[in-house]
């Protein structure tokens, strides 16, 4: 095989124009469906699922197929509770002032505040890792590109793979996050991108109305 060689596209599925409607609308309906949630129970959650999940989430296009992310799947509660004692003590910090207030003003209606006990609650976490370098073999140490948009994608399959099985995530990013290198043993060549916490939602979870304020097709798109 040389470098450029190639096989056919043999699993692209192909649907009839009613059939895309359907798809499109059912999809549509099931991402409306969507909400980060801030509330979580402590129904345990089987590995396989966060398994399968991080596999769809490693199948996100990415720069020159170097696939430069990392999914640390965390459900250990001595290690959920360090992370929610350094996040809670970071956030201390943040809601105390560091952020400035304009971002404490943008936050308000979220009624977001220092303490996380989904944290410690939920019983996932997945600490998603970038990598600048590594190429497709991570040994090579190869530089990767696009980083930032691939593991972005990666994280948006892995978010709606979740949501698909029936499960609620939480984007969680607090500032600073290098503590999670260290907690989760990665290498410095690795930079902490996003949390997200897993679950089921708590029997009383809420979402802000702030959150459900979507902008409308119009708004957000312009056909040509
Ligand atoms: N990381 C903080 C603050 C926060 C920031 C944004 I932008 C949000 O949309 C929500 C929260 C926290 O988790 O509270």
């Amino acid at each position: 095989m040389n470098e450029s060689s190639s096989i056919p596209l043999s699993d692209f599925v192909t649907y009839s124009n009613s059939e895309m409607e359907q798809k499109a609308d059912a999809f549509f309906k099931l991402m409306k469906r969507r909400h980060s949630v801030r509330k979580f129970s402590n129904q345990s959650v089987s590995k396989s699922i966060i398994e399968n999940a991080i596999r769809a989430a490693g199948r996100a296009p990415n720069g020159a197929n170097h696939q430069p992310w990392h999914f640390v799947a965390i459900s250990s509660p001595a290690v959920k509770r360090q992370i929610r004692e350094q996040a809670e003590q970071h956030e201390r910090r943040f809601y105390a002032g560091s952020a400035g207030d304009e971002w404490l003003d943008a936050l308000k209606p979220l009624g977001t505040n220092d303490q996380k006990p989904y944290l410690e609650t939920a019983p996932w976490l997945i600490a998603i890792f970038t990598q600048k370098k590594g190429g497709l073999n991570e040994a090579e140490q190869k530089q990767n590109y696009y980083v930032h948009e691939s593991v972005g994608i990666a994280t948006g399959f892995l978010i709606t793979a979740l949501h698909t099985a029936g499960l609620a995530t939480l984007t969680h990013t607090p500032k600073p996050m290098s503590f999670l290198t260290k907690i989760c043993a990665r290498p410095d060549t690795e930079r902490p991108y996003m949390l997200l916490v897993v679950g089921h939602p708590a029997s009383d979870a809420t979402i802000p109305v702030h959150a459900t304020k979507k902008k409308a097709l119009p708004q957000i798109s312009t056909f040509l």
